[in-house]
């Protein structure tokens, strides 16, 4: 039996998701009373899934607002799950978004408004796929969440900001029980946290999708030229706006950093895990130049998906830290650092 699983408790209604050769497929959404639902989708599904799963991405807004039947848009939902690097296995929906409709009848149950981390299972109880219901930027109240601390983005003070600096949507709450919640293949929640108010849960995390997506990509990009990447580690991903403003990186403290936006993460290849960028380029030691080896790879990530272009910045090791690459979602082209 393949369930929802919300993290920290079961919810007793039923996904039936099977393994079909080498993809798993979506076959019958049912009721764990086992009333057939979507029948119709369920069988749009079955034959398509495989091409779905492996097609381009298709934004999910878009699957979910344009007018389709019930069957199209679930082929358009799985299309766009995984993403344009295909290792997406999380998305993200507010809790008063009018596209959770949509989730509610895939599932068969409005669990998915309840607010955390909805785990899709095959029948083998492995998790496939978390809808991640998050809380709307609106819940924030003077400048925190419950006793976390978030402070203000530049748009709440009095800055009008558009575009790549509006306030973000919401935020993912993240609890001791679902931070290790996977967000994609090399990546979970915990990765992307703001590094402090160690003891506060929950803790919030603003976390964009196409920022996850680019990483995976620039990954698969690296594997390509025979860098094998088992560890990529984020130094700095999500710093709320209050963090931004007295604590991270050197440099790279910027006012309107990306990273208060959640599409920036400061990363390095750490495969033997002693916390320091590795050899990338094979020259014997660790420099800025394995920095730029994940540049080079961001470079052809964004030639070939231009709509995650965004900022590279390649910084030398410190007293404090090694050699990193900043990597960013912000939509126009931007690049500084040791080039
Ligand atoms: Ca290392
Ligand atoms: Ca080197
Ligand atoms: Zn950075």
């Amino acid at each position: 039996m393949s369930k929802i699983i919300s993290r920290g408790r079961r919810i007793g209604r039923a996904l039936a998701f099977c393994t079909v050769a080498a993809a798993w497929s979506l076959l019958a959404a049912r009721r764990s009373d086992g009333s057939a639902r979507t029948a119709e989708a369920a069988n749009a599904v079955a034959s398509g899934v495989t091409a779905a799963l492996t097609a381009p991405i298709t934004a999910l807004h878009d699957a979910t607002t344009r007018a389709h039947d019930d069957s199209e848009r679930l082929l358009a939902t799985i299309d766009s799950l995984r993403g344009r690097s295909g290792k997406l296995v999380a998305r993200q929906m507010p809790r008063s978004s009018k596209h959770l409709s949509f989730f509610t009848r895939l599932f068969g149950d409005t669990v998915v408004r309840a607010l955390g981390v909805h785990d899709l299972t095959d029948s083998t109880g492995t998790t496939r796929f978390a809808l991640i219901t998050i809380r709307d930027f609106t819940e924030k109240q003077d400048g925190r969440i419950g006793s976390y601390r978030i402070g203000f983005w530049p748009n709440e003070q009095g800055e009008a900001y558009g575009g790549a600096y509006a306030n973000p949507s919401g935020f993912i709450e993240v609890t001791p029980e679902n931070m290790n919640t996977a967000v994609s293949k090399h990546f979970r929640l915990s990765d992307f946290l703001t590094h402090d108010q160690k003891g506060t849960w929950p803790k919030y995390l603003v976390l964009r999708e196409d920022l996850v997506d680019k990483l995976e990509l620039v990954i698969d990009q690296l594997e390509r030229e025979g860098h094998t990447v088992q560890h990529m580690s984020v130094m700095s991903g999500f710093r709320t706006p209050q963090y931004n403003a007295t604590g991270g990186e050197t440099g790279g403290r910027a006012s309107l950093s990306r990273h208060m936006y959640g599409d920036a993460a400061d990363v390095f290849v750490d495969n033997d895990r002693d916390g320091r960028m590795d050899d990338l380029n094979r020259d014997g030691r660790v420099n800025h130049r394995d920095a730029q080896v994940i540049l080079d790879a961001a470079e052809k990530v964004e030639r070939r998906h231009p709509d995650v272009t965004g900022g590279v910045g390649v910084y030398k090791a410190t007293s404090a830290h090694g050699p990193f690459a900043h990597v960013d979602v912000r939509g126009y082209r931007a690049r500084w650092g040791l080039l």
